[in-house]
């Protein structure tokens, strides 16, 4: 059976690519999704990926990958990562494995982008690779959940 992966992306990056390319780079929602797809296909996982602007959609969608037997969650919590107690509990009270990215170095950003609270439940954070963190969280979840890359 192949395991499922949720990645879940927060308010705003439905804008990516439309909006600040100098930031965020020139880059849609939409391909993300199909480099998510093409690096699920290598690794031979599966995909659910999702973008909602509602911070109580994101916290049904965590306990939803639990109740499906997600194996793991990608999130970009996005304006959400510093602020939402609720998206925290959720992914502690799933007990999933969690990879948190950021397209952004937030590091290297305003210091209000640096307190994560999805950090606190995150098994690793990506950020500062652009969309491209997107497929290397994938394939480190993967090895984290015991899934072999196929040849
Ligand atoms: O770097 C990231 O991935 C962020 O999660 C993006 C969030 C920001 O609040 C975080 O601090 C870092 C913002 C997402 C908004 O996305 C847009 C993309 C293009 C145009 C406008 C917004």
């Amino acid at each position: 059976m192949m395991k499922t992966v949720y990645v879940l992306n927060g308010p705003n990056l439905n804008l990516l690519g439309t909006r600040e390319p100098e930031k965020y780079g020139r880059s849609t929602l939409k391909d993300v999704e199909k480099l998510c797809n093409a690096s699920a296909k290598k690794l031979g996982l599966n995909i659910v990926f999702r973008q909602s602007n509602l911070e109580g959609e994101i916290v049904n969608w965590i306990q939803e990958a639990r109740a499906k037997k997600a194996a793991g969650i990608l999130l970009n919590a996005a304006g959400y990562t510093t602020t939402s107690v609720a998206i925290l509990d959720a992914l502690l009270a799933v007990k999933l494995p969690v990879i948190e990215v950021h397209i952004t170095n937030i590091h290297a950003r305003e210091k209000f982008r640096q307190n994560s609270f999805v950090s606190k439940a995150a098994k690793a954070v990506i950020c500062g690779f652009g969309i491209e963190g997107y497929a290397l969280a994938l394939t480190g979840l993967a090895g984290m959940i015991g899934v072999k890359a196929k040849k």
